[in-house]
């Protein structure tokens, strides 16, 4: 499929998905048609069973957030659905079957912060600065930043962020375990797509369950989530990669994951 806004692009093998959110002249911010479209291409990448998915912006920034010029009128009820479909994007992103990495470039702001938060692991170019700015236009981050930031900053920097509407430097927000690594922005593409890369040649059940594991630990209790962690455990005995990655390691030769 295509969309105006949005492309979907894979690697030689196949493997690693690249959704791009394209709408430079609004610096990426996000409205319904696009919302929409990255729906589609996360399926899309579902369905082609992409085994690492990168999310990144065209042009010189991320996403500038939430389309404030459609926003800024909206009623309560509309502002509910709109609400629905943004989390509707975040969730998908989060509940990716294999592993999701943001490529953050330039300015990620308000929801477009949120779709960050909402990938398993985050590499940022030099210039990308990095905020949930809401409050300064009198809401709340509502595409999941007031869940999910905390437990990636913690509690004290989340609230500062939050509430001051802060705009983070890349350094500072890697500095505040926003960001796994800082590259050169020329390399910043190339460097999301290799560690994409990794992930997808890892065993892919396995991730997955890592994946999911580690996403029950905020979810329920503890208990539950351990217990869940033990059945995942359990199962992977049950795959090939598990035989393989053993058997190669006993021969001591590289192993051939499926
Ligand atoms: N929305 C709409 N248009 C935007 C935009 C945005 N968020 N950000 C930038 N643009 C547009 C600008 O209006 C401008 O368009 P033209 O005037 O050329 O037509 C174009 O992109 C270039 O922007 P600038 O001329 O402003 O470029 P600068 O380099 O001077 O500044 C900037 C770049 C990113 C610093 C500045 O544009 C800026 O501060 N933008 C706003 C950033 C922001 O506050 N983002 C957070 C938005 S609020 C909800 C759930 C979630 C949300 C809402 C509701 N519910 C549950 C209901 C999420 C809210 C948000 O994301």
């Amino acid at each position: 499929m295509t969309w105006e806004t949005v492309t979907l692009e894979w690697d030689d093998d196949g493997a690693v998905a690249t959704l791009t959110v394209d709408r430079p002249d609004a610096l990426n911010a996000l409205n319904v048609e696009t919302l929409e479209a990255m729906l589609e291409a996360i399926e899309e990448a579902t369905d082609g069973d992409a085994r690492a998915l990168v999310v990144t912006g065209a042009g010189d920034a991320f996403i500038a957030g939430a389309d404030i010029k459609y926003m800024r009128q909206l009623s309560v009820e509309e502002a509910q659905a709109w609400g629905e479909l943004g989390h509707a994007v975040a969730d998908a992103i989060s509940s990716f079957p294999a592993p999701t990495v943001a490529a953050v470039n330039g300015y990620a702001f308000g929801g477009g912060c949120e779709m960050a938060l909402a990938c398993d692991l985050r590499v940022a170019g030099e210039s990308a600065i990095i905020g949930n700015t809401e409050i300064d236009l009198g809401i709340i981050p509502g595409w999941g930043a007031t869940q999910r930031l905390p437990r990636i900053v913690g509690d004290e920097t989340a609230r500062r962020m939050i509430y001051l509407g802060q705009r983070l430097d890349a350094e500072s927000a890697a500095e505040a375990g926003l960001f796994g690594e800082v590259v050169a922005d020329e390399d910043l593409r190339d460097v999301a797509t290799e560690l994409a890369g990794r992930l997808a040649a890892k065993p892919a059940f396995a991730l997955q369950a890592a994946k999911q594991s580690i996403d029950q630990s905020y979810e329920g209790s503890p208990r539950a989530g351990l217990d869940y962690e033990k059945r995942a455990f359990a199962s992977l005995f049950g795959t090939h990669d598990q035989r393989e990655g053993m058997e190669a390691f006993v021969e001591d030769r590289e192993p051939d994951f499926e």
